[in-house]
């Protein structure tokens, strides 16, 4: 058990591990972000320390193989307490079936034995932040704090997000159809001038804790709106949609500008940002009904985007990076991959592969059944419709 680290810790996670090797990683990783950090050897002594009236977890990351209650039980046993607690499996085996099994179980998410550390990191991040909008924002305030030094100067932060906005254009990026060797569609990508809110993850963090999302969503649908009469013919735009924007009547309305364009236009929805899973599917609704298409952004990026696929029956989905990085090197990956791509075709849903880089990886995707390309191989993102070289 590791105590307070830090009064302003990001929060507490429940490490669930038999192997003393992987709770030690995980407790140095977590630890390192500002996570505190209990450990447990198995689920038995993880349901005590659950229990303990003065533990108030923000997530739990569990094994799944382990004597006594395992990772799988453990998920039903949180779940008959509490309903909401992020529970993330790690698993040596990413079959479907475990993945699926996970999910039907309630935990939120799984992540793949041997893990980086940025990919341990990011997983519990993600996983926390689901958690409620309210404890979202508490930890958007520390990550703000850490972003601007310490300082907690809101009228700064306010002052350059609107720099920001105005200073904001479009990138596009090029996802192409490698079979037919022709452009499918690009993908658009906000970019700002604005220097201290160059990285998009910090901009749009900016924007969520100012209670910006909204009006930064209306900014990039009117350019998107106003770019596309000089998109190619028969070429789509993907455009990012935040989980928080589901709330905004204006992406609703039949008469906004990017609405008149709706049947060129797929919508491009991540779990990351948390879809409520009843609203969600509902709101998704509305918006095939205006004539978009859906994609599911950022799958296997280590949180349940496959609810998204049962829910949503998006039109396409879009593959992480991390799924396609080295995938050349990696036979699991390679596995993985192969296996969503069959699902997807039986799903009626077209695949991309997202940041392909090399020619390795291109033609790893390729023999996996992903006929959607997207990535620096092909393209960066740039100002107008480049086109890429086919
Ligand atoms: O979350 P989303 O998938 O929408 O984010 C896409 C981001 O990935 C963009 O910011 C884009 O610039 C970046 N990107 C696009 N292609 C590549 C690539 O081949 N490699 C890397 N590392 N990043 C990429
Ligand atoms: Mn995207």
């Amino acid at each position: 058990m590791i105590g307070e680290q830090a009064k302003d810790h990001l929060g507490r996670v429940l490490v669930v591990d038999d192997d003393p090797a992987i709770r030690r990683v995980c407790a140095r990783v977590l630890g390192a972000e500002g996570w505190v950090v209990t450990l447990a050897e198995n689920g038995r002594i993880a349901m005590a320390a659950l229990e303990a009236p003065e533990n108030q977890f923000d997530c739990v990351l569990t094994d799944v193989n382990m004597p006594e209650l395992d990772g799988f039980a453990l998920v039903s046993e949180v779940r008959k307490r509490d309903e909401e607690l992020p529970v993330l499996l790690m698993t040596g085996d990413p079959s479907l079936d475990g993945a699926v099994r996970a999910i039907d179980r309630g935990a939120v998410s799984y992540i793949t034995k041997p893990f980086d550390q940025e990919a341990l990191a990011a997983a519990v991040a993600r996983a926390a932040r689901r958690h409620s909008v309210a404890r979202m924002r508490r930890r958007a305030e520390s990550y703000g704090r850490a972003l601007y030094g310490g300082s907690e100067d809101k009228q700064l932060m306010a002052k350059r997000f609107a720099s920001a906005l105005e200073r904001s254009w479009m990138a596009y990026q090029p996802i192409v159809d490698v079979k037919t060797r022709t452009l499918f569609a690009y993908e658009a990508l906000l970019r700002t001038e604005e220097e201290s809110l160059r990285r998009t993850d910090i901009f749009i963090a900016t924007a969520e804790k100012l209670d910006g999302i909204h009006q930064l969503g209306r900014i990039v649908r009117a350019a998107v709106a106003r770019a596309i009469v000089e998109l190619p013919p028969g070429v789509l735009v993907f455009v990012n949609v935040h989980g928080l924007e589901l709330a905004d009547e204006e992406l609703f309305s039949a008469t906004s500008p990017l609405a008149q364009h709706a049947s060129r236009v797929v919508l491009e929805i991540t779990e990351r940002t948390g879809i409520d899973p009843v609203a969600g599917p509902a709101r998704v609704a509305m918006l095939r009904k205006l004539g978009y298409r859906i994609a599911v952004d950022d799958l296997g990026a280590g949180y349940a985007a496959l609810g998204a696929l049962a829910t949503l029956e998006p039109e396409i989905v879009k593959l992480d990076m991390s799924l396609i990085r080295d995938i050349d090197r990696h036979p699991t990956k390679r596995r993985v991959v192969g296996a969503i791509a069959t699902m997807c075709r039986e799903l009626g849903s077209r695949v991309v592969a997202e940041g392909v880089e090399t020619p390795a990886e291109r033609e790893t995707c390729i023999e996996a059944g992903i006929e959607l390309l997207q990535g620096y191989l092909l393209a960066k993102p740039a100002r107008g419709f480049v086109p890429p070289v086919l």
